[in-house]
């Protein structure tokens, strides 16, 4: 199975439509978003185009493929936008035997996350910090942010037959 997995586009019109390229080239089976959707955040600068309807109406282009759980800066307003479900706390993914943790990070964080089966795959994203550690069996993953990074590069990750590739936009 074939998953592109994003967070934190935070409202960027800009650099959402460069996820859609990238999603649209990539042509994967599913699409996880681990929240922070159109808002851009109190604590947070303008994104570069911020425009969350226009975001919202990109992400709903792709809707049937998407998996979305729901960041802090996400309200019901921004569900109402929203063709597919993004309230949740965490949504589970299975790809054959292996289990996909998906949250945003700030319920379920990766410091304390709850009992997981070995193998377990803990996607979360709320710091914009690329994360890809294995600790007690269980590997941790942050693709970082889309709009907002902090460690200096706008990324996704792809998840392929449990592999995972951190993908950073050109330009
Ligand atoms: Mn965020």
């Amino acid at each position: 199975m074939n998953i592109v997995i994003a967070s934190d586009i935070h409202g960027s019109a800009e650099w959402c439509r460069k996820l859609v390229a990238e999603i649209e080239a990539e042509a994967p089976d599913q699409v996880i978003l681990l929240g922070d959707l159109l808002y851009h955040g109190p604590r947070n600068p303008l994104p570069d185009g911020y425009a969350p309807a226009e975001v919202a109406g990109m992400l709903n282009g792709l809707a049937e493929r998407i998996t979305a759980v729901r960041g802090n800066c996400d309200a019901e307003v921004d569900q109402m936008m929203l063709d597919f479900p993004c309230m949740a706390d965490y949504a589970l993914v299975a790809d054959g035997d292996r289990k996909l943790f998906c949250t945003h990070g700030h319920v379920f964080a990766p410091e304390e996350p709850p009992r997981l089966a070995e193998g377990t795959l803990f996607l979360s994203g709320h710091t914009h910090v690329k994360v890809d550690e294995v600790r007690d069996g269980i590997r941790f993953v942050n693709p970082g942010s889309v709009s907002l990074p902090k460690d200096g590069t706008h990324s996704f990750a792809v998840y392929r037959d449990g592999n995972i590739e951190f993908r950073t936009f050109a330009g």
